[in-house]
Order: C-alpha cells, then sequence, then structure tokens
C-alpha cells in the first residue's frame, strides 16, 4: 500500500485513542479499503482498527461514516432492551477534529474503530458454523430491521443493481473490441450472454413490489461474521456498504460465499461447487431470526439471490478484468478473471442443484 510506519503513526495520532501507539501494520484482506490494525500502550482496548477508505469506490466517505454512526446506534440502542445473546457492535473513535474521520495532507479519508476480539474465517469448519453464520445474518438483519431507511445514505449507487453491472460490462467489452479473445474470454462472454434477461429478476420483484427495501448490510461474506471461542456467531464486521436494498442480495451473497467449497480464492476450478448441506444449515440459522420481517414473497426469491448474486459477483470481476483492475485490488493482472471463472463455476453449480435448492427452502419457510 506504500505508507511508511511513521506515516500510520502519525495519522493514528489524530484519532482518541485511549492509551499509547506502538504500532501499525496492514491487516486483513479486504479487496477496497486499505486497513491497519493499531496497537495500543494500556488503554481499555489493546487494538484498535484504522482504515483508508477508497474513494475511487465511495465517492461520499463522511456518508460511509455516517451511516457506521447511525446503525451501530440504532443496535445499541435496541440491545439495551434485548434479553439472551449477546452481540458486538464495532464502535467508532471520533478523531482529534471533534468529527468521525481525519483528512491526511493529500485528502485521503482515513477513520478507526474498536477492535473486536473474536475470530473470523475464510471458509466454512463445519455444518454447525454455518448455522451459526445464519444466525448472525439473520440477528444482524433482524436488529436493523425497524431502521427506517431514509435514515440511511445511498453509499454506493447500483450496488447489486445486476442490470447496471450488465451495462458496465458491455461497455468495457466494447472499448476493448474483443472479437476473439482468449478461450476462457469468449467461454465468460457466452456465461453472460445466456443469462442477459435473468439478470433483472430481483429488480424486476422490486419494481413490482413483491420485494421492498430494507436496510441491508451489503457485504455478508462469510469472512465478515465474526465468532467467539465457543464457535458462536457474536457480529457482523464491514459496515462500509450498509443502506437501503433488498435483503435477498445479503442472502444471495452470503450463500454464495458461504457454500462455495472451494473458497473464493482457488486456483483449482474443478473443486468449485455449491454445498447444499451448507445451504440448508445457513438457512436453517437464518429463517428463525429473520421469520418475524420477511414476508412470503422473500421466500420465492431465495434461490433465485444466491444464482443472481454469485453471477453478478463474477460479471463485476470480468468488467473490472476487462476494464485494467481499477475497483479491485490485484497481486497478478489475471486475478479479476480467475476469480470471475470461479463465481462462474459456482453460479453453474448453483444451476445444477436447483431443485435441491428449492426443496430446501421450501422445507424451512414459516
Ligand atoms: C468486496 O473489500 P471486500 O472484500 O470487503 C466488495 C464485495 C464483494 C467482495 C468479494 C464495496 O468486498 O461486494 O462481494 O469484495 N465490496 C464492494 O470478495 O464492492
Ligand atoms: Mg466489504
Amino acid at each position: 500500500m506504500g505508507f511508511t510506519r511513521d506515516f500510520l503513526v502519525a495519522v493514528a495520532e489524530n484519532f482518541e485513542f485511549e492509551g499509547d501507539i506502538l504500532d501499525v501494520r496492514e491487516y486483513g484482506s479486504g479487496r477496497i479499503n486499505d486497513t491497519f490494525l493499531v496497537t495500543l500502550k494500556s488503554g481499555k482496548q489493546e487494538r484498535a482498527i484504522l482504515q483508508r477508505i477508497n474513494e475511487k469506490v465511495f465517492a461520499h466517505p463522511e456518508q460511509v461514516v455516517s451511516n457506521m454512526r447511525t446503525v451501530t446506534d440504532h443496535i445499541r440502542e435496541r440491545l439495551r432492551h434485548e434479553q439472551g445473546r449477546g452481540w458486538e457492535v464495532p464502535g467508532i473513535f471520533p478523531a482529534k477534529n471533534g468529527k468521525d474521520y481525519f483528512l491526511d495532507q493529500g485528502n485521503s479519508f482515513w477513520r478507526a474503530m474498536s477492535f473486536i476480539n473474536a475470530s473470523t474465517y475464510d471458509k466454512i469448519k463445519n455444518i454447525g458454523q454455518a448455522r451459526e453464520v445464519g444466525y448472525g445474518l439473520g440477528r444482524f438483519h433482524n436488529l436493523i430491521s425497524d431502521l427506517k431507511t431514509d435514515r440511511l445514505f445511498d453509499t454506493l449507487e447500483g450496488f447489486h443493481v445486476t442490470p447496471r453491472y450488465l451495462h458496465a460490462f458491455d461497455r468495457a467489452v466494447e472499448a476493448k473490441e474483443i472479437n476473439e479473445g482468449s478461450s476462457e474470454i469468449r467461454y465468460c462472454l457466452q456465461f453472460v450472454n445466456t443469462r442477459r434477461k435473468w439478470a433483472s429478476v430481483l429488480e424486476d420483484a422490486k419494481e413490482q413490489k413483491r420485494l421492498c427495501l430494507r436496510p441491508i448490510h451489503g457485504d455478508p461474506k462469510f469472512d465478515n461474521i465474526m465468532f467467539d471461542e465457543a464457535g458462536l456467531a457474536i457480529g457482523m464486521i464491514d459496515l462500509d456498504t450498509v443502506k437501503p436494498g433488498l435483503v435477498q442480495y445479503d442472502i444471495g451473497d452470503c450463500l454464495r460465499s458461504c457454500c462455495n467449497s472451494a473458497g473464493e480464492e482457488t486456483v483449482d476450478l474443478d473443486a468449485v461447487h455449491f454445498r447444499t448441506d451448507v445451504c440448508r444449515a445457513v438457512l436453517q440459522g437464518y429463517i428463525p431470526v429473520a421469520s418475524s420481517f420477511l414476508d412470503k414473497s422473500d421466500y420465492e426469491f431465495i434461490y433465485d439471490s444466491a444464482r443472481l448474486i454469485a453471477f453478478e459477483l463474477g460479471l463485476r470481476f470480468l468488467t473490472d478484468h476487462l476494464a485494467g483492475n481499477k475497483y479491485f485490488k490485484v497481486k497478478k493482472k489475471d486475478d479479476n478473471l480467475l476469480r470471475a471463472l470461479i463465481q462462474f463455476k459456482l453460479t453453474e453449480s448453483i444451476e445444477s442443484r436447483e431443485s435441491d435448492i428449492r426443496s430446501i427452502i421450501e422445507d424451512l419457510k414459516t
């Protein structure tokens, strides 16, 4: 990321941490923002998270931090009135300028959050854990289900609106004038073209008022769910994309991430399958905590949501590959092409298991 330790410490000095700063180092595997772990001396918290928000993706980062304030305050207030299982919410460290963020000399946007002492994973370990993932997403949705969507900024316009990604893809193809291309690119183009008409399935349902806007997480992939030592889901992190959306975007994203047998970054395409046992367990965990706010028609689109968000993520990776890797961070130039192929393999696997997935949903819906 090219920041010196001294620079990072100087940035961190601008936040109201409790205790002296001992160290700041790179942390995590996010594809968008730059994330750092701050180590503190004494104070209540020994660690904190410092992040530079990617302004190529989030054009109004102050709205991202404002949403985070709104959502975390709302959840804390709800938790004050709830009994039962605990739930962790990341806290915001204000900057010394009185705001929730700090702009460095180059105008980069920094914010700081509390570190939640819990574990995250990148591949499901067992079925019990999959049930906990479902519980975690359902609990999160439940806790924000009474937050009015007009209290949240739309921090990323068009996020998960698949037809818009198709449009961007078409523009990237035109700009590149791909005629022949490699066999992989040809496979991808054909893959997208044969699913074009169906890609508006969730947006059409939204237009027809069969699905409604609610506050959503936006990025509920497996490694954004936190587990305690006993293996219980205790919180969700990465609240940058909390905004009005369809819960189906979240359910689909969570399923495409958890049920991928090979994980998102494999090099072994043949190992990519959609695990229906994991899907059943995630929904078994999700539905009991979410059923109080889900409508009948919400269940009808769960299958399509898993298929669509896998397809859409593949499309987003592919478009970024064609456009020169401007959105998702890469180490090698073909990383986004491989990521796209993985998501397309997963989409095919979801399609081949359609009847199993639909009967799981039918069994579990209330
Ligand atoms: C991005 O940066 P990260 O890993 O939290 C992306 C998600 C994708 C994910 C795929 C704002 O999230 O939509 O599902 O990569 N976030 C944004 O790994 O585009
Ligand atoms: Mg994210």
